[in-house]
């Protein structure tokens, strides 16, 4: 006869998967793969987070987030069993490292696999900027082409693009720019090793040299407010400004007034300030392109980020060396 599970036994088994508190909510196939390995509390769905949290804390061992929601030190500090947060992002900016290193809390994001689609979503809003895509989708579907042609929109292909950042996506950009024979200069900390671009040593110097400019770096303190209204001046009236990075790099009420005044040509934006509760002047502008923070949304990327947070935590309840640690 087989021996029937008791419910002691039941208990014990759920105990043992390692809490995972889950910031905010993944894709529902991610939710049920963490289910299988970890016991899962949803902090989102909490209505009072704090009593949530002094309630199940002392059973969190893991934090998954995303890049847009971080973990403050509060959080951090409400959970004195805390190994280990994964972020289902590459950006950690949103998270408290200072916080996460006291307590010697490992931190893992999700690098690599989803350079290319930011890329992608790059040269799309550069694309779809200065070909004005948007803006002939409308005239169409509006039935304005009846009454005659959209306005000239600007060339892509041969002219001057300047990154901010020669990360990892930054050299995707370039990748792809030099396809459009675009030239290419950058900007960063330093001069990056083996790369054949030219380099300027801060933002309002690469913004006047060039047609284009387009956002790469990390967010953070670093950055914060990097692109702010003498960057802009220098980009000038024609120029095209693209952020993939994170809104905080962008001096936003500079980029709101500049995009009023004509001081600049024109933005394409994936990312702003206080997501998604943007700024209502954004959609009255007609030179912009906007974007729902959607660089990494495709189905394929957002599988492969939500199983590398998954590796990360499995690896590191197994004991084995974590995936992709942030250094
Ligand atoms: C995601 C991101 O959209 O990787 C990042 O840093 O911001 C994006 O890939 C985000 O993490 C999902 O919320």
């Amino acid at each position: 006869m087989s021996k029937s599970l008791n419910a002691p036994e039941l208990i014990h088994n759920v105990d043992s998967k390692p809490g995972l508190l889950v910031v905010g909510p993944y894709a529902e196939a991610e939710m049920d793969a963490l289910g299988r390995s970890f016991t899962l509390h949803r902090l989102w769905e909490a209505t009072d987070k704090p009593s949530f949290l002094q309630q199940t804390g002392p059973r969190i061992r893991a934090i998954g987030t995303r890049g847009d929601l971080g973990a403050s030190a509060g959080l951090i500090n409400a959970l004195p069993a805390l190994e280990i947060i994964a972020c289902f992002g590459v950006g950690i900016d949103a998270i408290d490292l200072p916080a996460a290193r006291a307590r010697g809390i490992h931190v893992t994001n999700t690098p690599d696999v989803l350079t290319e689609d930011v890329a992608d979503m790059g040269l799309a809003l550069l694309l779809a900027t200065a070909r004005r895509i948007p803006a002939g989708d409308a005239h169409v579907r509006s039935g304005a082409w009846s009454q005659g042609s959209m306005p000239l929109t600007t060339r892509f292909s041969g002219k001057r693009l300047g990154i901010v950042g020669l990360g990892r996506i930054g050299r995707a950009v370039a990748r792809r720019a030099q396809g459009f024979g675009l030239s290419i200069a950058y900007t960063d900390q330093a001069p990056v090793p083996g790369q054949p671009f030219e380099f300027h040593a801060d933002p309002v110097s690469l913004a006047g040299a060039v047609d284009f400019l387009i956002v790469c770096a990390a967010g953070g303190d670093g950055t914060r407010g990097l692109i702010d209204a003498k960057v802009l001046a220098a980009l000038g009236s024609r120029g095209i400004l693209v952020n993939i990075s994170r809104g905080t790099v962008v001096d936003e009420p500079a980029l709101l007034t500049a995009l009023r005044n004509g001081t600049l040509g024109a933005a394409g934006l994936d990312v702003f300030h206080n997501e998604p509760h943007i700024d209502p002047g954004f959609a009255a502008l007609p030179n912009v392109v906007l974007q729902p923070h959607h660089a990494s949304g495709t189905v394929e990327t957002r599988v492969a980020m939500g199983e590398l947070v998954r590796a990360n935590l499995e690896a590191h309840f197994a004991g084995r060396p974590l995936l992709t640690p942030v250094p």
